[in-house]
C-alpha cells in the first residue's frame, strides 16, 4: 500500500476522536466559499501535518485552503478531509477522500497513481485503488480495509456489482434540468433510491449494491458542486478501478482538463450502462 494511505489509515483513530468536540460551524469559508466546521479545518492541519511529514510527499493541497503547500519533491496529494462534513452535526457517515498525483497541482485524473476514501460509518473503512503512473484506472486494483486502530486490515478486493440496485442524485429537483429529471424519472422505476448526502457515503452503497450517485450540473451552476481534483476524480478513479465508469456528462471524469485547483464539475459514477445514458442526454 502507497505509504500515503498507511498514514491516512494511522491518522483515523485521531480524527475520529476528535469530531465529537468539533460540531460547530467556525466564522471561515473554505476557498469554494463553503462555511468551515472547526472539524474541517482541524481535519485539514493534521493531515498536512502528517502527510508533508513523508518523503514520498511533494505537495499537499486540500479542499478546505486556498493554495498548495510545497513539500519538496514527490507526488502531489488532494485531499477532501472530511467529505460530507455537514452530516457531523446529524451524526451521519462522513469520508475523507485522498487522491495521489503523479504531476504538479492542478493535474487531471489521468496524473493519479493511487485514490482512496475512508468512511466513517458504523465501521470504519477504506478503500484504496493503486495503479501505476501512466496506466488507466482500469488497470488499477481496488482493495477495502478495516482501520478501527489505525492499521488497514485487508477485507477483500471492490467489484461493481454487475447487477445495479441502488441510485443517488444530488442537489434539489427544481435546480435540476428538464433533461435530468426525466432520466431521474425513468431510474427511479428501475432503481432504490439511496442519498444520504455525503458523496463517500453514497458512493459506498453503489461499490457495495451497484448502481449510479451522480451531483449533476444544476439550473444556475452548470459545473455542478463538487470538486474535480479532490472529490470528482480520485472517486472516478476508485469506482473505474472497481469495474465501473465515471463521467461529467461528456467523457470520463479522469479527462476532464485541470485549469484550477478548486474547480468543480458534474460527477456520475457507477455502473457502465447508467453512465451511459447520462452522457446520451
Ligand atoms: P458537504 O457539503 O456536506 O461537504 O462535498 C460536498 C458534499 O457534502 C458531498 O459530500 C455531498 O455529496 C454533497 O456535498 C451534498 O450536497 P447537497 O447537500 O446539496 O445534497
Amino acid at each position: 500500500m502507497h505509504e500515503v494511505f498507511e498514514t491516512v489509515a494511522a491518522a483515523v483513530p485521531d480524527i475520529r476522536a476528535g469530531l465529537p468536540g468539533r460540531r460547530r460551524k467556525t466564522d471561515e469559508e473554505n476557498a469554494s466559499g463553503e462555511t468551515q466546521l472547526a472539524a474541517d479545518v482541524w481535519a485539514d492541519e493534521l493531515l498536512e501535518e502528517r502527510l508533508t511529514a513523508l518523503d514520498s510527499v511533494g505537495a499537499y493541497a486540500s479542499e478546505e485552503r486556498d493554495d498548495v503547500v510545497d513539500a519538496g519533491d514527490g507526488v502531489s496529494v488532494a485531499v477532501d478531509p472530511l467529505d460530507g462534513s455537514s452530516n457531523l452535526k446529524s451524526n451521519n457517515p462522513m469520508g475523507t477522500v485522498v487522491g495521489v498525483y503523479d504531476a504538479p497541482l492542478p493535474a487531471s485524473g489521468t496524473g493519479l497513481v493511487a485514490a482512496g476514501f475512508v468512511l466513517y460509518g458504523p465501521i470504519t473503512t477504506m478503500v484504496v485503488a493503486e495503479g501505476a503512473a501512466g496506466r488507466p484506472a482500469s488497470d488499477a486494483t481496488a482493495t477495502e480495509y478495516v482501520v478501527e486502530d489505525g492499521t488497514p486490515r485487508d477485507v477483500g478486493a471492490v467489484e461493481l456489482p454487475e447487477d445495479p440496485t441502488v441510485y443517488g442524485f444530488g442537489g434539489r429537483v427544481p435546480d435540476w434540468t428538464d433533461d435530468f429529471e426525466a432520466f431521474v424519472r425513468e431510474v427511479e422505476d428501475e432503481l432504490k433510491l439511496r442519498y444520504g448526502g455525503a458523496m463517500i457515503a453514497d458512493v459506498s452503497q453503489v461499490l457495495t449494491y451497484g448502481g449510479i450517485f451522480g451531483y449533476p450540473g444544476l439550473r444556475d451552476r452548470p459545473e455542478g458542486k463538487l470538486r474535480l481534483l479532490f472529490e470528482g476524480a480520485p472517486i472516478a478513479y476508485v469506482v473505474e478501478a472497481a469495474g465501473g465508469a465515471s463521467t461529467d456528462g461528456e467523457r470520463s471524469l479522469l479527462d476532464v482538463p485541470a485549469t484550477r485547483l478548486h474547480q468543480r464539475t458534474p460527477v456520475f459514477v457507477g455502473d457502465d450502462a447508467y453512465v451511459e445514458r447520462v452522457e446520451s442526454l
